[in-house]
């Protein structure tokens, strides 16, 4: 008898939005229901695609190319995809990862300005046909997110981007779950914690139902 596959649950937002915070609630939610579960990150994920996230991170004075930031970012993706999302899928897990490729859409696609169909072609090459089951975009106020953002420790390569760029990530996930309704479910990050976790609950419910 084949092992039915898990699934594959994606969150995404700007910065700020309360991914992290969040996603330590799905994952005890998830768990909660004795279903093995793979909890994960992009970029990173693996120790060879951890180390492309340190280079893409790093504050540096040399301006990063927006096409080797895009290839780097599908590198990482591929092995991090190879080694450890397709497999745990295969065994039946379910794969929690802190951002994926609509992060690709929406900062190098949106923020950076790059062609989406150009995106697309890497999606297809890197993944051929896998796609999350369900993406949930945890949508805020971008000076807000940005605010809470900021209380943290020093900021990365992309969180010292300006608000325009935040913005244009941001238009981005949304156009994105507007066309795909089936996939995306958008949560507003701007309310109390409790209130947040209440609507993601109520998308999960779905998803396992
Ligand atoms: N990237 C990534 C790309 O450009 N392309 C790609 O393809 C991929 C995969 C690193 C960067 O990489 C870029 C995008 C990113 O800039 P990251 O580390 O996931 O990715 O990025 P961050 O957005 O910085 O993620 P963090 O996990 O560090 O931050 P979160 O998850 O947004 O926020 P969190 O949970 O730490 O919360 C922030 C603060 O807000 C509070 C929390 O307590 C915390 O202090 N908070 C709330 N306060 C009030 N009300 C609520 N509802 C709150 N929820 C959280």
């Amino acid at each position: 008898m084949s092992q039915q596959r898990g699934r594959f649950i994606t969150i995404e937002g700007t910065e700020g939005v309360g991914k992290t915070t969040n996603i330590e609630f799905i994952r005890q939610w998830i768990q909660a229901r004795d279903i093995e579960l793979v909890q994960t990150r992009e970029p990173g994920g693996t120790p060879f695609a951890e180390d492309v996230r340190e280079l893409l991170l790093a504050v540096r004075c040399e301006a990063v190319d927006e096409t080797a930031e895009l290839l780097l970012m599908f590198a990482a993706r591929a092995q991090h995809l190879n080694k450890v999302i397709r497999p745990a899928l295969d065994r039946g897990a379910w794969v929690l990862c802190d951002r994926f490729t609509d992060s690709t859409y929406a900062y190098q696609g949106g923020g950076r300005g790059i062609d989406s169909s150009k995106i697309a072609a890497l999606e297809s090459f890197v993944q051929g046909d896998l796609r999350p089951d369900m993406t949930l975009i945890l949508d805020i106020d971008v000076v807000v997110g940005l605010e809470r953002a900021s209380k943290r420790a020093a900021l990365d390569r992309f969180e010292i981007e300006k608000v325009g760029f935040f913005e244009r990530v941001r238009a981005a996930y949304l156009a994105r779950a507007k066309q795909s309704p089936d996939r995306y479910r958008v949560v507003d990050a701007g309310q109390s914690l409790l209130s947040v976790q209440g609507d993601i609950k109520q998308v999960l419910v779905q998803l396992y139902g």
